[in-house]
């Protein structure tokens, strides 16, 4: 499938503000890639598939959890997260995305994952700093890219993580593993 006939199919699942929101993915995902010397045509095509499923009704991606053998442990977590795995799956089914590299972009922007690839990171840190977001601590994760994929992605994890905190919410495992392994790989 060609770049733009996947970027219409992507924008049909969607509100306007969210394709807006895959946009300022698609936009900053490249940037990241020039900047951090990723293949920048992968980024893009992972930060246009990334949220294909968020708009996906609750039923229909637990569905496709339960059936697809993607991880169960997911539904005893916030559904939030449970788009991202779903949106792997989809892009393999329903937009012939064989390329490993992008379909664990986007299986993992949400919750991250130990041992992160250049491609998982871009694509987490993309989601987290596009030009449309803004939450407190987004600056600084902006500044913190300048230089340095590790540190930026260790601040949006902590934003997140806290904000999961103050909401009494659970934290998924994967989360605090990818924090956990990232600290050690700075400095
Ligand atoms: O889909 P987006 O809104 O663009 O962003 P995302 O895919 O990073 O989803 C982030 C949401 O997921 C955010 O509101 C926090 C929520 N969430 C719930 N539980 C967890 C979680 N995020 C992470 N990383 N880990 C969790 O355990
Ligand atoms: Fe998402
Ligand atoms: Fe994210
Ligand atoms: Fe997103």
């Amino acid at each position: 499938m060609n770049r733009n006939e996947m970027m219409a199919r992507v924008k049909a699942e969607m509100p306007e503000r969210r394709w807006t929101h895959t946009v300022g993915v698609m936009e900053t995902a490249v940037i990241l890639a020039g900047r951090f010397g990723a293949d920048a045509e992968k980024a893009e095509q992972a930060a246009i598939l990334h949220d294909v499923a968020k708009y996906w009704p609750t039923s229909r991606m637990e569905a496709i959890i339960r059936e697809e053998g993607l991880p169960g442990d997911l539904l005893a977590y916030d559904k939030e997260l449970w788009h991202a795995p779903v949106g792997a799956f989809v892009a393999k089914r329903d937009f012939g995305v064989d390329d490993i590299e992008i379909l664990d972009a986007i299986r993992f922007h949400t919750s991250g994952r130990e041992r992160m690839t250049l491609m998982d990171k871009i694509v987490c840190l993309a989601d987290y700093m596009e030009p449309g977001r803004d939450f407190p601590g987004v600056h600084k994760i902006r500044e913190l890219a300048e230089h340095s994929l590790e540190k930026a992605l260790i601040s949006g994890f902590d934003s997140t993580i806290s904000y999961l905190l103050q909401q009494g919410k659970r934290i998924y495992p994967l989360t605090i593993a990818a924090r956990n392994d990232l600290l050690l790989t700075i400095r």
